[in-house]
Order: C-alpha cells, then structure tokens, then sequence
C-alpha cells in the first residue's frame, strides 16, 4: 500500500512536470529577460529604461532594457576577458546577493553590460555565467552595440576606454535601480563597504511591495 502511494506521488509528480508549459513555468523563476513586462506605463524622467536601444542577452534574446522593470537590478558594466578588476566586481555583487535579507531575494536581481561589443557574443556571455556560477533565475547578461554601451555607460556615470591590446580601462562602479529603472545609489570601487549599497537595495526592495 505505502509503494503504491509512492508510486501515485511519483506519477502525479512526472505529469505535472511533462504537462507545465516550459521548465519556467512560475513567473519568478524565469530568467530577468524573459518575465512578462508588469505594466505598460510610461517610464518616470528619471528611468534609464527609456532608452530605446536593443540588447541582446546571453540566453539570445533580444530585449529592451525595460523588461526589467518592477525588480530591483543590481548593475555593473564589464568585459568577459578582463585581466583586472571585472571578476572582482562580480565577485563583490555575489557577495551582495549572499547579504540580501530572506525576504529581499526574489525581488532583486543583478544585471552585467558588457563593454565590449566585438568579443562579448552572447555564447561568450553565456561562457563567462557558467564560469563565474551566475544563477539564470536572477542574473541577466546583456551585450550591445558600441553606441547604445556608450549611452548606458553615460548614464550610469561610468567611463572607459579600450587599449590597444583590446583591454578596457573603465570606472568600477555598482549601481542600484528601483524598480522604474532610477538610479537609487552607487557603490564606488572594488571591494568597497557594501553596508550602505545593500541598506539601498532594502529600500528599493521594500518600497516595490508596498
Ligand atoms: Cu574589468
């Protein structure tokens, strides 16, 4: 009688696997750059989110960086093959992400833009995920064209230039959006006190639920 009901349990538990629409069938659990967009309301003067411009993610789908609006987004710009500080930015991001209260998790999420149009393709994106253990669930990488990463560099108030050997000096800099795509605070340099970035993060998150 208890096999059976192990058996029945283990049933029902394929079949609703087989018949779920696709792996990430709860809205929460698919990637950032594929959730439905929450509203179709007009983005504040303050949102970077009304740039118009196209990036492309390492999963290959092409979006506007609005569909990540209604989550808090932890950002930093980088370049997959960085000698210098880019491992060190995203090593202080995950710190962040471990730091989030419980009730915080499901609602912040952690973007990367590549600087580098040229080499950063969205498998080499998708590459430096895996490397660097960068959960699909909460995670978007993007890449752009060189104008639109010019634009959005600007805009988060990040500088950088590309040497000869095809490295990029750049600004280090982690940045908080609201849930509208504002920019809410910036954490300046590596390994910096993460205390007052994860204080702004709470309070982004905390005010998204209201
Ligand atoms: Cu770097």
């Amino acid at each position: 009688m208890k096999l059976k009901n192990t058996f029945l349990v283990l049933a029902t538990a394929v079949a609703a696997i087989l018949t779920a629409p696709s792996l990430f069938s709860a809205e929460g659990a698919k990637p950032p750059c594929c959730r439905e967009l929450p509203t179709r309301a007009p983005f504040t003067d303050r949102s970077i989110y009304q740039l118009e411009s196209k990036w492309t993610s390492d999963l290959g789908r092409e979006v506007p960086l609005g569909i990540l609006r209604g989550r808090v987004q932890v950002v930093a710009m980088i370049f997959t093959t960085c000698e210098s500080t880019c491992p060190v930015i995203v090593d202080d991001m995950k710190h962040l992400q471990q730091a989030l209260p419980e009730k915080l998790r499901d609602k912040v999420d952690f973007l990367l833009i590549s600087f580098d149009s040229e080499r950063d393709t969205p498998e080499v994106l998708h590459a430096f995920r895996e490397k660097m253990r960068l959960p699909t669930e909460h995670w978007t990488l993007l890449r752009g064209g060189t104008d639109d990463v010019r634009e959005i560099a600007a805009l988060l108030g990040v500088n950088f230039q590309k040497d000869t050997r095809g490295q990029f000096m750049h600004s280090n800099i982690i940045t908080v959006l609201n849930g509208e795509g504002e920019v809410v605070h910036q954490q300046m340099g590596i390994r910096a006190e993460a205390l007052p970035t994860i204080q702004a993060i709470e309070r982004a998150g905390l005010a998204q639920t209201k």
